[in-house]
């Protein structure tokens, strides 16, 4: 191994080198057999390498300053709002990139199997699977991963798509070379349905599933759901839950209307720990769609053409604010990740006081980097930011080939 090295070195300078890179390198990496390390420029190099002792000579490659390695999921490239450096996903990975916080998707189920959903699913500590009793008293048979509390059931499994999206685009699991990754990479995703096949639920519906959340220990509660009947039942529940110290987050909706003049719940509820979410579009400017209303909206997000996880195991595209809220809740539990310590206020101020300036219409834009810069020290922020450089380097430099 080492000989065909060194009997290869004279040539790569010569010959290979040019052909290998698609442009000549102007300073080249000088491997000596006595174990220095030299830049050299092509001349030099090919001096040193005539004279022997020289182990081999290669391109003395550049790798990208900060950051962390892109995950090795299929379908990251076509993620755009986790490549925005300006929602700024990326950079938090630095310091976390999830872990055991649990958050609930009230929304329509999701595919519990879908090989991208399945390892991050929560499991109910207090239930025995599958065995047709309700071990814990909760009203729901064998409610293993979550509840569906249209259906009455312990299985919340999607008969519509929205809510499998929407699961992904919090915590599809990242880094496990198949398909999206969540804002979350890791997380335990509480799946609660309340909304139908037909992709609608009712108050009763909503205000059981908040509560089931809660009960459950749900640190983060996503509600990608909109409607304008101020129901006092769901209220009382995102009510409670804030109190209890979980974070909601409501999609604003998508009637393209302003919320200050014409309200939709919960969106517009007031409960201290909810935040509701306009949708953007990869100009940073609200989508015509999104409700809208800078007394309503607490952050924008991004919302266009967002793909994520679809039923059967598949991958699709969605627009709307119901895709800008888990990105919001995603970026939650990053915090919550990497600070357990903090309450609800805290998590909420932050996420709030690192954002961006909003777009018309919203009060702020989602910058998951700011966020987490307010909720770690500037010494943990800048010694993961430089580990997370150093580990990116190594890892694209072994999958060079
Ligand atoms: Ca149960
Ligand atoms: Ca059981
Ligand atoms: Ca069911
Ligand atoms: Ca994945």
């Amino acid at each position: 191994m080492l000989r065909a090295a060194l009997a290869c070195a004279a040539v790569l300078v010569c010959a290979l080198l040019p052909a290998a890179a698609s442009a000549a390198p102007r300073e080249l990496l000088v491997a000596h057999a006595d174990g220095r390390l030299t830049v050299e420029r092509p001349g030099a190099a090919r001096a040193a390498s005539a004279r022997g002792r020289v182990r081999f000579v290669e391109p003395n490659f550049r790798y990208r300053a900060a950051g962390v390695a892109p995950p090795s999921d299929e379908l990251f490239s076509e993620q755009w709002p986790l490549a925005d450096a300006r929602v700024g996903v990326q950079s938090a990975w630095a310091v976390t990139r999830g872990g055991a916080v649990t958050v609930a998707v009230i929304d329509t189920g999701a595919d519990l199997d879908h090989p991208d959903l399945r390892d991050n699913l929560w499991t109910n500590p207090r239930e025995v699977p599958g065995n047709g009793a309700d071990d814990d008293g909760n009203g729901f048979v064998d409610d293993v991963h979550g509840a569906d509390v249209v259906n009455r059931d312990g299985d919340p499994s999607d008969d519509n798509g929205h809510g499998t999206h929407v699961a992904g685009i919090v915590a599809a699991r990242g880094a496990n070379r198949v398909g999206v990754t969540g804002v979350a990479q890791r997380a335990r995703i509480m799946v609660v349905k309340a909304l139908g096949a037909d992709s609608t639920g009712t108050a009763l519906t909503m205000a059981e599933a908040v509560r089931y959340a809660v009960a459950n220990g749900a640190r983060v509660i996503n509600m990608s759901v909109s409607g304008p009947g101020r129901s006092l039942a769901f209220e009382e529940a995102v009510q409670a839950a804030s109190d209890a110290g979980a974070l909601l987050v409501a999609a604003a909706g998508n009637s393209g209307r302003d919320l200050d003049a014409d309200p939709e719940y919960p969106a517009s509820f007031t409960a201290r720990h909810l935040l509701a979410v306009a949708a953007t579009g990869r100009t940073g400017r609200l989508l015509g769609l999104s409700n809208r209303g800078e007394g309503t909206v607490d952050v924008a997000a991004p919302g266009q053409s967002v793909i994520s996880t679809a039923s059967d195991g598949d991958y699709e595209y969605r627009t709307g604010t119901s895709m800008a809220a888990p990105h919001v809740a995603g970026a939650l539990v990053l915090l919550a990740a990497a600070r357990p310590d903090l309450g609800a206020g805290e998590l909420q101020d932050a996420l709030l006081a690192g954002a961006r300036r909003g777009p018309a219409g919203a009060n702020a834009s989602l910058d998951v980097a700011g966020a987490m810069r307010r909720v770690v020290s500037a010494s943990r922020w800048r010694a993961a930011v430089r580990g997370g450089s150093v580990r990116g380097a190594s890892k694209r430099a072994k999958r060079r080939r």
